[in-house]
């Protein structure tokens, strides 16, 4: 896709990757409609930063309610005319091992990461399958395909987003409307203290990707035409791969590092 002058939705757009992927959008003289439940913290950013374009339009509400879905699309096609693209980055973790997950957390994260985004994909694909062009991107995770101790609940929610995602970009064939599956390793944003769950462990030195370079791939797959891409640190790369050959040492060595959380020295923020 073009994306000069393209009209782009960013759900989760005050900070982190999101924030990121606006900003790149921006540059790259794309029309913005950001959403989040707040408006960011303003100055340089959510998509102001170095385009030369009209002002984005804020669109605050959460993801979970359908009409701020609604409010983004009329609003993309009030003030732009149309809308090209949808990305579904706004998301929340969940840190527990499966068996001390409280199935309440694990239900509120699943309405933020997977209705969320079906919310925006039912208002956003009729105008575009009218139109007969669009592109719905939906930001799942590595851990969609890799399981990680203390991230199954996350993981499940992620898999399920991804497994629609997959099939919407099947159904849509022939319609010109794409779909495009995102799959980012650790990032380095808020996302852990948002976190539900038990708190994520410090790990000091640990390498992560910044969110910058997630918006840079996500940017180049959109323009590229992509279905698929997976954003990986080296070490990441390397323990996917590791995990293809030898299964067996690579979940060992997940678990010295998260813990398994099934005895009483693998609370949390043990073993990592
Ligand atoms: O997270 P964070 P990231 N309704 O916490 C918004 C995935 N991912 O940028 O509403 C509307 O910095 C929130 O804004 P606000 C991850 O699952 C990440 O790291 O004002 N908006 C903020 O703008 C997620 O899908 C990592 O609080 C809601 C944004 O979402 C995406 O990447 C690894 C909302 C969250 O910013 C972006 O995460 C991975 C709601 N109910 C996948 N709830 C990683 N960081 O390591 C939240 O594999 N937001």
């Amino acid at each position: 896709m073009h994306l000069r002058d393209s009209v782009v939705i960013v759900t989760g757009a005050s900070r982190g990757i999101g924030r990121a992927i606006a900003d790149r959008l921006a540059a790259e003289g794309s029309l913005l409609v950001l959403v989040a439940r707040s408006a960011g913290g303003g100055g340089q950013g959510q998509g102001e930063g170095e385009g030369d374009g009209p002002a984005p339009r804020w669109v605050t509400g959460d993801v979970v309610d359908p009409d701020t879905a609604r409010k983004a699309v009329a609003a993309a096609l009030e003030s732009f005319g149309r809308l090209d693209a949808v990305i579904n980055n706004a998301g929340l973790g969940l840190r527990a091992p499966v068996w001390r997950i409280a199935p309440e957390d694990l239900r509120y994260v699943l309405d933020v990461n997977l209705i969320g985004p079906l919310n925006f994909i039912r208002a956003a694909v009729p105008p575009m399958v009218e139109r007969g062009r669009g592109l719905i991107v939906n930001v799942s995770s590595a851990v969609a395909r890799r399981p990680v101790p203390s991230l199954g609940g996350y993981a499940a929610t992620k898999a399920a987003l991804l497994s629609l995602s997959e099939t919407l970009r099947m159904e849509l064939s022939g319609t010109g409307v794409e779909v495009l599956s995102v799959l980012p390793g650790s990032v380095e944003t808020g996302f852990k203290s948002a976190a539900r769950g038990e708190p994520y462990p410090e790990r000091p030195g640990a390498v992560r990707l910044e969110p910058t370079d997630v918006a840079d791939r996500v940017v180049r797959a959109m323009a590229a035409g992509r279905r698929e891409v997976a954003v990986l640190s080296r070490s990441e790369r390397l323990a996917l791969l590791a995990g293809r050959v030898a299964p067996g040492l690579v979940e060992k060595a997940l678990l010295r590092r998260y813990g398994g959380g099934g005895s009483p020295g693998d609370g949390p923020g043990q073993g990592v």
